[in-house]
């Protein structure tokens, strides 16, 4: 269980270092159904799989709502420690699912994720609270292309020039160009500052990123985005 410490650390730098979340089993579990996922061997087919650059030099490959396709990422999204961490994070006893993704970057073709905020792809969601947990089902470092965020840029406000920030004189007023790398390996969510095998939640207004230099491992993740609000629509009225 989160302490309190670490919920107010999250309040005020919009993210949280991360301590391991699954057991090998658990993740190698998740693993074999990526690939199955991956390979059409699912029984069921997800939302969406698709190369998010549509360029097979530059490869980021998206399989959306894995939880609606396979029994083993749906029980994930029940995960006990993953629920109560996400709830603690949001001052909640609702977790609503928002979706979840996976991606896939290859071995040395691996696309880059330029700097972002994650709430503009969904301005449908008001007010901006969504909150992610990535969780690493691979080892993620630098060279493969873990994630970055910009410690406190959630209380920036929003980006209003669309869902990226590429310019860096774009990314605020009070840009704090000590980004924190995370170290990430597979079996890890909530990761940890500094300590291998943390992967961040995030405040959806946080700038993050994810970009692989040519690298030798894979790596690939399933991030969770969970909110507490219900969706509404322009009426109001609950969807
Ligand atoms: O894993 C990645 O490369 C990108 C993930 C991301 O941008 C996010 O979860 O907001």
């Amino acid at each position: 269980m989160l302490s309190e410490q670490e919920v107010q650390f999250f309040q005020e730098n919009g993210y949280l270092p991360a301590r391991p979340l699954l057991t090998a089993e658990e993740v190698a579990r998740l693993r074999e159904r990526f690939y199955a996922l991956l390979e059409g061997r699912s029984s069921k087919k997800p939302e969406a799989m698709r190369n998010l650059y549509g360029d097979e030099e530059r490869v980021v490959i998206q399989i959306v709502n894995a939880w609606e396709a396979d029994d083993e990422f749906y029980r994930y999204l029940f995960h006990p420690k993953l629920t109560e961490a996400v709830a603690k994070l949001m001052n909640t006893d609702t977790v609503r699912v928002w979706h979840d993704q996976i991606q896939y970057k290859p071995p040395y073709k691996g696309g880059p994720t330029i700097w972002h905020q994650d709430h503009p792809y969904w301005p449908v969601l008001q007010p901006p609270d969504l909150v992610s947990a990535w969780l690493a089902l691979e080892d993620a470092d630098v060279e493969n292309g873990c994630m970055h965020v910009v410690p406190r840029s959630h209380r920036w406000g929003k980006y209003d020039e669309g869902t990226v920030g590429i310019r860096e004189e774009d990314w605020g007023p009070a840009h704090d160009p000590s980004f924190v790398a995370w170290r990430d390996r597979r079996g890890s969510a909530l990761s940890g500052e500094g300590r291998r095998g943390h992967v961040p939640p995030l405040f959806d207004l946080a700038r993050n990123s994810a970009e692989p230099q040519p690298a030798r491992t894979p790596r690939f993740c399933s991030a969770f985005y969970a909110r507490t609000h219900p969706l509404r629509t322009h009426a109001g009225s609950p969807d």
